[in-house]
């Protein structure tokens, strides 16, 4: 049985909050035991952050400090094969999946926020003074100090380095607490950070579940100067609440329930391809997934009939074997949750399009299966269209005028990503204008430029990371001005 410890001061140790079991999605079994932290692991996690803010790592040039992100990246690449197995083991996603995004962007965010730190820039302003001489002004970027940093499931290693790259950047240190379904690859990451010379203390990994636990230990720990989250809007809640105390800054990256609206312009083909991905990707486990379908009553019914033969066409089984194209969810606690609105919406009637239970997968039987489904003929005001479901599904619902379409993507508490599609540009900009979210894709879905601003509005969280943006809830920023 794989042991998975907790990683702190540069070394891997086991915690003291007792040991929780890590299961293979695809089969049930239990793979690992992973070594739970208790209060005093944690105290020792942030003690070390903080402690290595005065270390070698506190003296470093960005010059240096870009040369070891680059060396971590490259670590990642030279073990992609472990960082593969170790995510489809924790997952159940497809070797097609995390081959193509998960390992690769885990580098990557290294890379760019690498570049990104190094031409960045800080304000400078010249001023006039009373006695008629004058002043100069300029800001000095410094780190926060220790940063928190806590994950969720579905992406682990790319959610995971999309916030430690930036902060590493920025002359932070990191406390990480992955999911508790998840945490292989942030351990491996450790190993990682040790081969490539990163100064001991300035990335720690705290394993364990949330409220009363590790998680919760570590976001109200008072010696952490920021919290940066990805998660339910639940849980960003209650963590901002901890984060409260002693005033420390939040990043809030949370659910959604986002709208994908399809114009009768639209090109089919690609409209297809790419609303197929946003709905049935990583098995409906991305939280900028398409829940909700507004389609123009012109195009409504190809759009039915093309999603639900996209639907019944994933292959699903082994995910390690390279042609399977869907996976289980991640434990039999989400397979429920996400069965109960299977349930929910047979017994309202929903007229279901495709799928709808539970896929027997020969060899599997004890995965976390469930099928990708399309429905329609539910109310705007049904659970199954109001509430983030995170499976493989979505709903579709016909409109017939632009006005209406808006209307219906904007009523819902979460706001964060929408895909518009059509091949009219006055279109697309004047509901990309109105729709209430921190992401809108035209004729595409999950395009990412990793300079841009990405985050939520509404329900779906606080602040915006991605680019100079992560920069800036990664440092502080200090005015000198210098009377001359
Ligand atoms: P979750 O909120 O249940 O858990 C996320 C992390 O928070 C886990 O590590 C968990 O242990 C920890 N946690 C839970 N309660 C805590 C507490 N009280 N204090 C401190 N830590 C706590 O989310 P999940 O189920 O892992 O992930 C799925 C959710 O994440 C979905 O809602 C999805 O939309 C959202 N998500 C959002 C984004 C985004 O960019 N907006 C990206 C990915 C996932
Ligand atoms: O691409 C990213 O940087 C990002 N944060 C994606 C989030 C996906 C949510 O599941």
């Amino acid at each position: 049985m794989q042991k998975i410890q907790n990683f702190i001061d540069g070394r891997f140790v086991e915690g003291t909050g007792g040991e929780f079991a890590c299961h293979f999605p695809t089969t049930g079994e239990v793979f690992a035991e992973v070594s739970a932290a208790g209060q005093n692991d944690v105290d020792a996690a942030v003690g070390a952050a903080k402690a290595a803010l005065k270390g070698p790592w506190g003296q470093m040039s960005v010059p240096e400090r870009v040369a070891l992100l680059r060396k971590l990246a490259d670590g990642i690449n030279a073990r992609f094969d472990e960082f593969l197995a170790a995510e489809i083991r924790d997952t159940g996603k497809p070797r097609s999946i995390a081959s193509h995004i998960d390992i690769p962007r885990g580098a990557a965010n290294f890379n760019v926020f690498a570049d990104q730190i190094l031409t960045a820039s800080t304000e400078t302003f010249e001023m006039a003074t009373p006695d008629g001489g004058g002043a100069l002004n300029y800001a000095v970027r410094g780190p926060r100090g220790v940063i928190a940093v806590v994950c969720p499931w579905n992406l682990p290693l790319l959610l995971m380095t999309w916030k430690v790259a930036p902060a590493l950047a920025c002359g932070n240190t990191v406390v990480v607490k992955p999911s508790e379904e998840t945490p292989a690859t942030a351990t491996l990451l450790g190993e990682v950070m040790n081969e490539v010379g990163i100064p001991r203390g300035v990335y720690n990994v705290v394993h364990g579940f949330g409220p009363g636990a590790a998680g919760e230990f570590l976001t109200s720990h008072p010696d952490v100067d920021g919290v940066t989250f990805t998660g339910e809007t639940t849980t960003g809640a209650a963590i901002m609440k901890a984060a409260a105390n002693g005033l420390r800054p939040v990043s809030l990256e949370l659910g959604g329930k986002n709208p994908g609206i399809i114009f009768d312009d639209a090109d089919l083909e690609a409209t297809l391809e790419g609303i197929g991905r946003a709905c049935f990707a990583n098995t409906g486990q991305v939280c900028l997934g398409t829940e909700r379908l507004y389609v123009q009553r012109g195009i409504y019914e190809k759009i039915c009939e093309g999603l639900a033969q996209k639907a019944r066409s994933y292959k699903m089984g082994d995910p390690f074997d390279t042609a399977t194209t869907m996976g289980t969810v991640i434990s039999a606690e989400h397979r429920d949750k996400v069965l109960s609105f299977y349930e929910k919406a047979r017994a309202s009637g929903a007229e279901v399009l495709a799928g709808g239970g539970v896929p027997d997968i020969k060899g599997y039987e004890g995965g976390y299966w469930v099928e990708p489904t399309v429905w329609t003929g539910l109310a705007e005001d049904h659970p199954v269209v109001t509430d983030e479901i995170f499976g493989p599904c979505t709903h579709i619902q016909p409109f017939d005028t632009e006005e209406e379409a808006i209307t219906l993507a904007n009523d819902s508490p979460y706001g964060l990503a929408a895909s518009i599609w059509t091949r009219d540009l006055g279109t697309a900009h004047r509901v990309a204008k109105q729709v209430e979210v921190g992401i809108t894709w035209v004729n595409s879905w999950f395009l990412r430029d990793l300079r841009t601003p990405f985050g939520g509005s509404k329900a779906s969280g606080i602040g915006r990371e991605g680019g100079v943006h992560s920069l800036e809830f990664y440092s502080e920023l200090r005015n000198v001005c210098i009377k001359l």
